[in-house]
């Protein structure tokens, strides 16, 4: 296998998250009775829109990533979870916002190091009276569900041939 030199090729992502209120329905056991919100943390590509399931066609980034590790706050029992396919995300509740350290691990043949991202997950939504006060639950209702994401390039420069390969074929 060699590298093309003289090229880079750029895949658009979006990595962040989506969170909304719990339905009082929801906040039964094994939920904690503390936890608030359900949240879902992902990387996707960025030629699908954020909230969508669609598993393969446009979203399906298994062509070039072979696992997407999320590291949670330590105050879940398993904070690293582990995402070998599509979709690359983890859904969860909680009651609290802290960073997600997301590590992107690429395919055997892209031979390329691991990539390490870090999204503030957002549960609470803007208000007029400024970030620093959490919004009662009335008004967080009202808003509707929070999306919190950021458009990033991973750039492969001198890709090996194969991997661009298969890079061009998506
Ligand atoms: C804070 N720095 O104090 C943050 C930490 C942690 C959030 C937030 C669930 C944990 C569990 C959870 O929401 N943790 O399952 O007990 O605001």
């Amino acid at each position: 296998p060699f590298r093309r030199q003289n090229l880079t090729i750029h895949r658009p992502i979006i990595y962040g998250n989506t969170a909304r209120i719990l339905t009082p329905e929801e906040r039964v056991e094994p939920v904690p009775a503390e936890h608030t919100h359900r949240w879902t943390v992902a990387v996707r590509s960025a030629a699908s829109a954020p909230d969508s399931d669609i598993v393969g066609g446009a979203d399906d980034l298994s062509y070039f990533i072979r696992r997407v590790n999320f590291k949670l706050h330590d105050t879940y029992p398993t904070p690293n979870r582990s995402i070998d396919k599509p979709p690359f995300e983890v859904s969860e509740t909680g009651w609290g916002e802290f960073e997600v350290q997301i590590r992107i691990t690429f395919t055997t043949e892209a031979g390329e190091k691991p990539l390490t991202f870090y999204h503030h997950l957002k549960l609470h939504p803007w208000t007029a009276t400024g970030e620093l006060e959490i919004p009662s639950t009335e008004v967080a209702l009202q808003k509707g569900p929070v999306h919190s994401w950021q458009y990033d390039e991973i750039i492969f420069v001198e890709p090996f041939s194969n991997f661009l390969t298969t890079l061009v074929a998506h």
